[in-house]
C-alpha cells in the first residue's frame, strides 16, 4: 500500500554563504512536484515551509569556527519536530531544501526511536566535517558528522538525543570532494563510500545492487540527495558544484532501483539554488528524480 506523502519545505540558507538556496522549496514546487507525485497515485499533503528565523549573517565565530549556529539550530529543531509528527501520522516525509544543514533536523525526526535507520548520502561531498576539520565553518558541510554524533553539542542535541545513526548503516554515493579530516573519519569509522571512481569502474547498476544489499538489514532507509551529487552540466543550480559527477540517467537508474527495492522510508532533496540555476533546470531534475524514486516505471 502506498503511504501518503507529506512535503515540508525548509527555506534555510544559513548553513553556507551563498544566497538563494532558501528559494529551493519554491523552485521545486514550481517544477510541478505535486502533480507528478499525484499522477503516480499518491495523496500529497503539502505542509508548507518551516519558518526560518531571520538573523544577522555572522562571519565564522572565533570560538566555535561555525557560521550562523543559532539560526541553523533553531530551523533544525523545528524541522525535527515536524518530521516526527509526519512519521506519527504514518506518512512518508519528503523534505525540500534549503542547504544541506537541514539533514540534521530531518534525521533527528526520522531516526527517533529507530536503532538502525539506514542512510544513503547522495552527494559530491562527505558532509563529515567538524568545526575542527572544516575549511569553511559552513554547517552544510557537517550534517553527516553531526548525525553520527560528532560535532558541536548544540547541533548534536537537536531532537534531544545523539547519535541519530550508526556508521555501519550509511552509504555515501558520488563523493569526489573530500577534505582531509573527512577522509580520516571515513577510514576510522569504516564508512561505505562509492566515490566517482567506484561508480565509473563498477557502473551504477552494481553500485546500487551493493548499496541495497548492504542496507537490507536496516529499519528503513533515508535518502539524503544533494543535487550537487549530479554533474553540474545536469544540475547547475547548486552552491558548491564539482565537475565529474553522476549523470542524469545514472541518477534515474539509482532512484528506479531504490523504488524496486521498496526500502526508502523518507527522503530529502537539498541544495537547489534557483539564483544559480538555468531556467529552473535543477529543480526540474529534482522533481524528475522524485518521480522515479516514487515508482514511475516509464512504461
Ligand atoms: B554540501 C566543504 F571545504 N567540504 O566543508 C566544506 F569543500 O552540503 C564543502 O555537500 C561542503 O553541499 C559542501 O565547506 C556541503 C568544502
Ligand atoms: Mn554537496
Ligand atoms: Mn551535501
Ligand atoms: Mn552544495
Amino acid at each position: 500500500m502506498k503511504k501518503d506523502i507529506s512535503i515540508i519545505g525548509v527555506p534555510m540558507d544559513y548553513g553556507q554563504t551563498r544566497r538563494g538556496v532558501d528559494m529551493g522549496p519554491s523552485a521545486i514546487r514550481y517544477a510541478g512536484m505535486n502533480t507528478r507525485l499525484e499522477a503516480l497515485g499518491y495523496t500529497v499533503h503539502d505542509e508548507g515551509d518551516i519558518k526560518v528565523e531571520i538573523k544577522e549573517r555572522a562571519d565564522v565565530d572565533k570560538n566555535t569556527n561555525l557560521k550562523n549556529l543559532a539560526a541553523v539550530a533553531s530551523g533544525n529543531e523545528q524541522l525535527a519536530a515536524r518530521v516526527e509528527e509526519v512519521r506519527e501520522q504514518d506518512r512518508f516525509p519528503l523534505i525540500l531544501g534549503g542547504d544541506h544543514s537541514i539533514a540534521i533536523g530531518t534525521l533527528a525526526g526520522v531516526a527517533k526511536g529507530s536503532e538502525n535507520l539506514g542512510v544513503i548520502w547522495y552527494d559530491a561531498h562527505g558532509d563529515l566535517n567538524t568545526a575542527e576539520t572544516s575549511p569553511s565553518g559552513n554547517i552544510h558541510g557537517m550534517p553527516l558528522a553531526v548525525s553520527l554524533g560528532i560535532g558541536h553539542p548544540v547541533l548534536l542535541n537537536i531532537g534531544g538525543y545523539t547519535p541519530k545513526i550508526k556508521p555501519e548503516n550509511l552509504v555515501i554515493i558520488g563523493a569526489r570532494s573530500l577534505d582531509d579530516g573527512e577522509k580520516e573519519l571515513i577510514k576510522e569509522k569504516g564508512i561505505k563510500v562509492y566515490t566517482m571512481h567506484e561508480i565509473d569502474r563498477l557502473g551504477m547498476t552494481q553500485v546500487m545492487k551493493e548499496t541495497i544489499d548492504y542496507l537490507s538489514g536496516t529499519d528503513g532507509v533515508h535518502l539524503s540527495l544533494d543535487l550537487d551529487g549530479l554533474d553540474p552540466d545536469d544540475a547547475p543550480g547548486v552552491g558548491t558544484p564539482v565537475k565529474g559527477g553522476i549523470s542524469y540517467r545514472e541518477s534515474h537508474l539509482a532512484m528506479e532501483m531504490l523504488a524496486e527495492a521498496d526500502m526508502v522510508t523518507s527522503a530529502e532533496f537539498v541544495e537547489v539554488n534557483p539564483i544559480l540555476d538555468q531556467h529552473n533546470k535543477t529543480a526540474e531534475v529534482a522533481v524528475a528524480l522524485m518521480s522515479s524514486l516514487f515508482g514511475d516505471k516509464l512504461l
